[in-house]
């Protein structure tokens, strides 16, 4: 075995010779692993005794795609097209290996060998649209010619990989490989390649599988409007459909160019290095500097959830898919078995639609046991309480915990408010005591934001980062305050939502600005969807507010077939002339003087607050850094990812833009508008909160 150079090694096995790549964590084509590439290959060309070629990787998986740090960097070093070449131009034939997922660059790179070998467990694919990328190393040219147009068009616009078993049945791959003998049989295949002199088939050249869509513009049309509303907001997809349309009807080399020149455009665009911060910020949450990975964790066998309403029912199925036993304990027979019933249902419905078996249902609701006295949970490692939202139920609920279970169980809140450390202080383990807050539906929504009370121990941090993962969450590590991160920025949103239409817009105008910016919904539907009469009562409401004057009319929201709007049976939304007149009267009653607003006005006084009360927050430590804040948007309310998140976005405005506007509102509405100091720092020293 020679060593090429730190991340690459050849060996030559009797006349096959091997490149093995050893770039952690994921073979990441850096500088360093084209360069071992390109020399490794030149190297058993250039060898006599070599007829064929291996190419693999050591760790975890093939290559994983280029590497995305390198990204806005200048260029350094042979390119991944140069690298392709020799590949693909070798006298002798090329194997790729592949084993975890071969993605992006990495598959790109396998399409250029002559042949692909991958076993069982591997995925392949081209998930570059989810970086706001399109393949731009000959994926969208050579997949089409491997698995047809519209495959690939469903595994390039949607950016997720294919197991082995599925790559083999589409063409992507030409064998596969036993689970634990990959090399093996790789060195082997290509043997068989040599000794029954199979041609040097390069996947350019193929054109069979491209033909039946070829002047077919109409399956490309339907494709993009099919999916229109779906990638609403985002560009790269609509470029990907191009490149592929292409593929179908150009010449191979002039289709790579057009490739080559929309991925490099859309690399320097907003919404690649949106989406890039994205990947990046997702995974930097999990790194706390006080809490160093090998920080010791508590081991979560058994979860206690105390309610069965809606979020604890959420909340108990996301630890039953994850296989952990859940006991749930209701104060109220009916109440514990109306919440067990909706767990089943839900699972029910998710195996009526395909995506879970029968046996999967029983085998959740096996793992769930429902109780009606605390006592159930006294052996649980983990117990959450997702009761109701007041301070006093809070702290009887742990004061009866505390009591009852075992040392070394974590008492976790669901409250998506109240302080931490005040439940702590009732117990006699404030260093066991942390916040999950789960965001509604519970066993949806990715974001999990971990709420540090001033006592939480490290151990208790750690497990619950630890937690957030293997129950499929992105977990976020906020501090104490009312609404910690999401709830504390959305308060920002929705004030001023509702003073923009006692000023003069109405909710469909404020609703379709937000939608439009890319947001799934604006506040109004929102607030009909969640139902207006969230802590509203008819015994004390007195008119006092717009949301209080239409419960007073038994307009509570979507559940009413009324709210903001009007909703037909099909719960399609229509503005309310209704609601117009009682909003009209309202500022009227107020002695508002309505006036024209803009969307641009909407849009800056709903968003610059939020990105404010960020700064805020990133001030008082409640978040670890701004890409953390953008987490939880993206996570936890559907922020378009591909404007990055509310601090990406503000640093995409520019702090000093983001500073003048809240000035001006600030003069004009006031103190809601004081901007945030880190905001005016930032603005002064033209810096981002990226640079923080
Ligand atoms: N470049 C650089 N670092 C990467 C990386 C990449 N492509 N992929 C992963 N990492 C790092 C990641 O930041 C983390 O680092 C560690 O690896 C483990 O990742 C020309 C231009 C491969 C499925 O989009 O989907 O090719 O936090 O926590 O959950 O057309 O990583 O440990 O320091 O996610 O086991 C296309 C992106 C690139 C694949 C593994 N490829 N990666 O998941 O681990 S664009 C991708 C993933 C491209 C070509 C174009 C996942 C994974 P750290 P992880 P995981």
């Amino acid at each position: 075995m020679t060593a090429i150079n730190a991340v690459t090694d050849l060996t030559i096995d009797g006349d096959v010779a091997v490149v093995t790549l050893n770039h952690p964590p994921v073979n990441a084509l850096s500088q360093a692993v084209r360069d071992g590439i390109h020399q490794g290959i030149a190297q058993a060309l250039a060898n006599p005794a070599v007829s064929a070629i291996v190419l693999i990787c050591a760790g975890r998986t093939f290559i994983a795609g280029a590497d995305i740090s390198e990204f806005g960097k200048p260029p350094a070093g042979i390119t991944l097209p140069e690298v392709h070449a020799a590949i693909e131009n070798a006298t002798k034939p090329v194997i790729a290996a592949i084993h975890g997922t071969a993605l992006g660059g990495g598959l790109e790179t396998a399409l250029v060998c002559h042949y692909r070998v991958a076993v069982p467990s591997a995925k392949v694919g081209l998930p570059e649209v989810k970086l706001g990328l399109i393949p731009g190393a000959g994926g969208t040219q050579r997949l089409p010619r491997l698995v047809g147009a519209e495959k690939a068009l469903d595994m390039i616009v949607t950016g997720v990989p294919i197991g082995a078993k599925a790559a083999l049945e589409a063409g992507v791959i030409d064998e596969l490989a036993p689970e634990h003998s990959l090399r093996g049989h790789a060195i082997a295949f290509a043997r068989r390649v040599v000794a029954e002199k199979r041609p040097l088939a390069k996947v350019r050249d193929r054109d069979d599988r491209i033909l039946p869509a070829r002047g077919n513009s109409a399956l490309f049309e339907a494709f993009r409007k099919a999916n229109a509303k779906k990638y609403r907001g985002f560009e790269a997809w609509l470029k990907a459909v191009q490149a592929v349309e292409n593929a179908v009807n150009l010449p191979f080399d002039e289709g790579m160019a057009r490739e080559r020149e929309m991925f490099l455009a859309l690399r320097d665009s907003t919404q690649a290095k949106a989406q890039r911060h994205v990947f990046f910020a997702e995974r930097e949450v999990a790194k706390i500097p006080d809490v160093p990975a090998d920080t010791p964790s508590i081991v979560v066998n058994s979860v206690g959830v105390i309610g069965a309403g809606t979020m604890g029912g959420g909340i108990a199925m996301n630890f039953l898919n994850a296989g952990i036993p859940v006991t749930i304990v209701e104060m109220k027979q009916e109440a514990l078995d109306r919440g067990l019933g909706v767990i089943r249902r839900n699972y029910e419905s998710t195996a009526r639609k395909g995506r879970m078996t029968a046996a999967d249902v029983e085998k959740r609701m096996g793992l769930l046991t429902g109780a009606l006295d605390f006592n159930a949970l006294a052996n649980c490692d983990l117990i959450i309480e997702a009761v109701f939202e007041t301070m006093e139920v809070k702290k009887d609920v742990f004061g009866k915990l505390d009591a009852i279970v075992k040392p070394g169980a974590i008492l976790a809140s669901n409250t998506s408010y109240l302080n931490i450390d005040e439940i702590a202080a009732i117990t006699r383990r404030p260093q066991q005591v942390v916040g999950l807050h789960f965001f509604s539906p519970a066993n949806v929504m990715k974001l999990l934001e971990i709420v540090r009370g001033e006592k939480t121990s490290k151990p208790v941090i750690a497990t619950a980062m630890q937690l957030a993962r293997r129950i499929g969450k992105v977990g976020v590590l906020v501090g104490v305050c009312y609404g910690f991160v999401g709830n504390r920025m959305l308060a920002q949103r929705q004030r001023e939502a509702t003073k923009l239409v006692l000023e003069g817009a109405m909710p469909w105008d404020v609703d379709r600005v937000l939608h439009d910016f890319g947001l799934p919904m604006g506040p109004f539907a929102m607030s009909d969807l969640a139902g207006l009469d969230l802590g509203w009562s008819r015994e004390t409401s007195k008119s006092s507010t717009l949301k209080e004057i239409l419960c007073e009319m038994d307009r509570r929201g979507q559940k009413t077939g009324a709210g903001f709007y009007d909703y037909d049976e099909n719960r399609a939304a229509k503005p309310s002339p209704v609601v117009e007149k009682a909003i009209l009267d309202f500022a009227a009653k107020q002695g508002i003087t309505r006036r024209a607003i803009t969307d641009d006005e909407i849009l800056k006084r709903c968003l610059y607050p939020m990105i404010n009360e960020g700064a805020k927050i990133l001030e008082e430590g409640k978040a670890l850094r701004a890409g953390d804040i953008d987490t939880v948007w993206i996570n936890g309310y559907g922020w378009p990812v591909y404007t990055g998140g509310p601090m990406f976005y503000g640093d995409t405005v520019g702090a000093a833009n983001v500073l003048a506007a809240m000035k001006d509102f600030e003069a004009r509405f006031g103190a809601d508008f004081k901007p945030a100091a880190l905001l005016e720092r930032l603005a002064a020293e033209n810096k981002r909160f990226a640079d923080l």
